[in-house]
């Protein structure tokens, strides 16, 4: 198995963690630099047509590409921990949360969503993080009325860590490197905590990734 990835991709900390709870380690993970361009390499290119992190190959393929189907395939060929619910309702809950931040909030803060909007509109820095604060604020916004529901527990669904609270902590952690202060959303606040306090959550996050800096 080999995992496409870099320390700062907040969708291959999702699917890190997803790896660590299934206690699955690949025999490779290849360091695709962000920050450098190297996604859009042709070498990248090929692995994955959307230029995007994370992509994973396991056994002979199809090379495997998009976190929340990573996660997925993971689940199904992996089923201990269960990372969704067994009932339909409770799996459509599990996905929407998870779908709010993976596919409604992250899409809008990428590297290339950024590198646009300063190289074609020519918006700054202070502009581009005003853009990434809005979205992230957003989201948060969204997912704290869903986790007063009362199907929230311990976790974003009952007392069972969920792929919901993967999509939470890597939204935490993106929160963090956008500077948004997620005290005004308890709930969130409250199950991103307890999540950073377990160790295949601990030991996926960004910051702990090699080439990683001591904070960002
Ligand atoms: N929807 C995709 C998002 C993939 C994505 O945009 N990944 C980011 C890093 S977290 C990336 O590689 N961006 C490259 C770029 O924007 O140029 C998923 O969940 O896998």
């Amino acid at each position: 198995m080999k995992l496409f990835s870099f320390w700062r991709s907040l969708a291959t900390y999702r699917v890190r963690i997803a790896l660590n709870l299934k206690g699955v380690v690949p025999d490779e993970v290849v360091d695709v630099n962000l920050m450098t361009g190297a996604q859009r390499e042709a070498a990248y290119r090929a692995i994955n047509p959307m230029m995007a992190l994370p992509a994973l190959i396991d056994g002979d393929g199809p090379i495997l590409f998009e976190s929340l189907a990573i996660i997925e395939y993971l689940d199904e060929t992996h089923p201990n921990p269960p990372l969704l619910p067994s009932d339909a309702r409770g799996r459509a809950r599990v996905r929407g949360l998870a779908q709010i931040v993976a596919c409604d909030s992250h899409p809008l803060i990428v590297p290339r969503v950024r590198e646009y909007l300063e190289h074609e509109f020519k918006l700054d820095e202070a502009a581009r993080m005003k853009w990434c604060r809005h979205w992230h604020t957003a989201a948060l916004t969204g997912l704290e009325a869903h986790l007063k529901d009362a199907a929230t527990g311990r976790y974003c669904h009952g007392d069972t860590i969920t792929l919901a609270d993967i999509c939470l902590a890597s939204q935490a952690a993106g929160a963090k490197f956008f500077q948004v202060d997620t005290a005004p959303f308890p709930n969130f606040t409250r199950i991103a905590n307890s999540l950073a306090t377990i160790d295949a959550f601990a030991r996926a996050h960004p910051l702990k990734q090699p080439g990683a800096p001591a904070a960002a």
